[in-house]
């Protein structure tokens, strides 16, 4: 409640609800920031370690931790030393992650990613070509454990395999509640498998799952379902980036696409819809674009914005109630106690895009608190 006017407001107080509980699901978050996904390939086994127990737990006053991007089965992976979520193995390795943010009062959704085109043979079992919605290679490079190499030209999937796919997210979905995790969020973001079955840069298909916009969202809606009468009640996100061109994914008109998608979301009972806007980790704004507000007034749920937001923009957000929940990524790299230095409008340690990826503990859990 906000009693002072703000011109005699002098302190540090928050004018908004940014610090205040929020409640998801069956959860009562501590406040509405969120930790985005974030990879940091450093895990070699493909297992959680201890030094990962360390990183996420430093970073538990999060309202919401959401995990790097766990792949859901052996096809799905496309970065090398990034974990699993598939065997009885990377799931007991998670159980002290899990429950150390919980005993520091956190929470903690897992990330279920699929890469589809964005692999290599390298990283595939039997050197097995990456899969697709279609015969089509995107101009990027796949991260092996040899460094990066251009990815191929990967190989449609047969209709069949499809079912075993959604099959392998409710498995994994299962799995990321077997590991304590308290929700999870599919990843339908950034170019990877199920984006690129929504997109028609990616996807060429004739089937029930390519060409109409209700087909291409067909395998998202599909996974979704799945996922969400496995965490249910409220315990399953879903990520999207509808303006974003990661990954080499493109789309002749997304608008339809995903104004589609959330009027289907609408009735699935999820924890909220996670929105990255504009291009990932890039410009906030996109030229020929759409309004992404649109889709938050569409969407009947919690609303999670990301991208490039500071304290400003997150005040911002919450005042004019464009965003339910605001996820911080680069932030949270550097500033594992950003949730207090959001509150008191504390400078943020410098990010050091070295040790973003792979290595060990330096640029990892070394990052100063206040
Ligand atoms: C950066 C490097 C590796 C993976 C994403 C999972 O874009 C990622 C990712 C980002 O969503």
């Amino acid at each position: 409640m906000k009693t002072l006017n703000s011109n005699i407001n002098t302190t540090n107080v928050p004018e908004t609800d940014l610090f205040s509980p929020i409640e998801i699901g069956p959860y009562a978050l501590t406040n509405r920031i969120v930790m985005a996904p974030l990879t940091r390939a450093r895990s070699p086994e493909g297992i959680a370690t201890s030094m990962m127990q360390e990183y996420y737990t430093q970073r538990a006053s999060a309202g919401l931790i959401i995990s790097e991007g766990l792949n859901i089965s052996p096809q799905a992976v496309g970065y090398a030393f990034t974990p699993g979520l598939w065997t009885t193995e990377q799931i007991e390795s998670w159980r002290p992650v899990t429950s150390a943010v919980h005993d520091k009062g956190g929470r903690i959704f897992a990330q279920l990613w699929h890469v589809g085109r964005v692999s290599h043979p390298d990283l595939q079992l039997g050197g097995l070509l990456p899969v697709a919605p279609s015969a089509v290679r995107p101009n990027v490079d796949a991260f092996t454990a040899e460094g990066k190499k251009p990815v191929k030209t990967p190989r449609a999937l047969r209709v069949d395999e499809l079912t075993e796919i959604v099959a392998d997210y409710e498995q994994a979905a299962r799995n990321a509640l077997d590991a304590g995790f308290d929700g999870v969020e599919i990843h339908a973001a950034n170019g990877y498998l199920l984006d690129q079955f929504m997109r028609d840069g990616a996807n060429q298909r004739t089937d029930a799952y390519g060409g109409a916009v209700e087909n291409r969202i067909r395998l998202t809606l599909e996974v979704t379902r799945a996922v969400a009468a496995i965490c249910d009640g409220g315990r399953t996100g879903l990520r999207i980036s509808p303006l974003s061109t990661a990954n080499g994914l493109s789309d002749s008109n997304p608008e339809p696409v995903f104004t589609a998608l959330v009027d289907q979301l609408n009735n699935i009972d999820l924890a909220y819809l996670h929105v990255v806007e504009g291009v990932t980790g890039g410009s906030r704004t996109v030229e020929g674009g759409f309004d992404l507000n649109v889709l938050r007034q569409r969407f009947k749920g919690l609303y999670m914005v990301n991208n490039g937001y500071d304290r400003k923009l997150a005040l911002s957000a919450r005042r004019s109630n464009t965003a339910d929940l605001i996820a911080f990524g680069r932030p949270y790299i550097a500033n594992p106690d950003l949730v207090t230095r959001l509150e008191r409008g504390a400078p943020l340690n410098p990010l050091d895009v070295e040790t973003a990826y792979g290595g060990g503990a330096e640029g990892y859990i070394d990052y100063p608190f206040l």
